[in-house]
């Protein structure tokens, strides 16, 4: 039941009446109290712009409404009045054809089912003002436009949140309770946790490096990491992935492929050998001559950090294949083997210098 400040009072509502000059002064009864909405409403009768003050004043604001149950909650609280049973609430609007709006926007709530039979008419054509019937009658609890400049009581609230109530999001009383509306990204009762993710874990990225940043909690809403390839591997996926506001990266976590170089074929008239199966990076391979050939460029080369190999390969000429193989039988035939084969590699060295050799790489 309604009490008002001068009679037994709980302690919350004694609470509210720490101003004792406005509750005496100025008749300030109080709803029952709770933990959520407080509602407070004037003996004396008022237009709807100075009772809008003087729930400014002496409470938070005019009453604003967010549902059915409320509005019959609200109605419970309040004295009927057999003379004048009319309250004002917080919706109103400035002209004819604009939509009923709550003061502050704190509701949405249009409430259809909650105006009186033919309501509202606009019946003086500036009717943009509401009041609550609370009374014993059929439209107990009902609504009615009116003109805003006539005298009705006052209904208003007092805020339960504050700035404490919620830490990332937004305090709505309700009641017997407030309730935090999260920001994205955030949850529990007062928004204070944020969204986690996945864990990631530098194992689960091989060949590089991962640097995380966390702005509200180790892999959770708006963790940033970012992923580098170790030199000589490149990055497969995103460089930097986020958590979402559902917990999710934005993301799978990317993967360091190493660099390969274009394949090297086996040459013709030569041999090649690879210190590694694929020729990824650092992988070196070595040319060699069939006998009876002669290698011209480079007998090495490295596969690059850029997946390009450090030259190109040898070319192999054929030199005087019957006439070394020759001497690879019978090198007793003619003495001084070595002195032959040097002569010959002078001879061929003066050849190919006098060729234009192409050869592609
Ligand atoms: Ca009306």
């Amino acid at each position: 039941m309604m009490s008002k400040c001068a009679g037994q009072i709980s302690l919350t509502q004694q609470r509210l009446c720490n101003y004792p000059t406005v509750c005496f002064l100025l008749g300030i009864s109080l709803a029952e109290t709770t933990s959520g909405w407080t509602y407070g409403h004037s003996e004396t009768t008022m237009n709807w712009t100075m009772a809008r003050q003087w729930c400014q004043t002496s409470f938070t604001d005019m009453v604003v409404i967010q549902s059915q149950e409320e509005n019959d909650y609200l109605v419970s609280q309040l004295p009927n009045r057999k003379k004048s049973p009319y309250y004002w609430i917080g919706i109103t609007k400035t002209h004819k054809n604009e939509t009923w709006t709550w003061i502050g926007n704190n509701s949405t709530w249009i409430g259809e089912h909650s105006w009186a039979p033919n309501e509202p008419n606009n019946n003086h054509s500036t009717e943009f003002c509401v009041e609550i019937y609370v009374n014993s009658y059929a439209n107990r609890g009902k609504w009615n436009d009116e003109k805003c400049a006539n005298s009705k009581y006052a209904v208003c609230y007092h805020a339960q949140c504050n700035s404490a109530s919620c830490e990332r999001g937004r305090c709505q009383e309700t009641i017997n309770s407030t309730t935090c509306l999260c920001e994205p990204g955030f949850k529990g009762d007062r928004c204070e946790t944020a969204e986690q993710c996945p864990v990631l874990n530098q194992t689960d990225f091989r060949s590089g490096r991962m640097n995380c940043s966390h702005p509200t909690g180790l892999h959770s809403y708006n963790s940033t990491c970012e992923f580098r390839c170790d030199e000589g591997y490149k990055l497969i996926g995103e460089d930097q992935i986020r958590c979402n506001h559902s917990g999710q990266w934005t993301a799978s976590i990317p993967v360091c492929t190493a660099v390969e170089c274009p394949p090297l074929p086996q040459p013709e008239n030569g041999y090649l050998s690879c210190s590694g199966g694929n020729q990824v990076f650092n992988t070196t391979c070595q040319f060699k001559c069939q006998l009876g050939h002669l290698m011209i460029g480079l007998s090495t080369v490295t596969c690059g950090v850029s997946g390009v190999w450090s030259g190109p390969r040898p070319i192999f000429l054929v030199i005087f294949y019957y006439f070394t193989k020759f001497f690879h039988f019978f090198p007793h035939f003619i003495p001084g083997t070595f002195a032959v084969r040097f002569s010959n590699l002078l001879f061929i060295r003066k050849l190919v210098s006098s060729l234009s050799i192409n050869y592609e790489f």
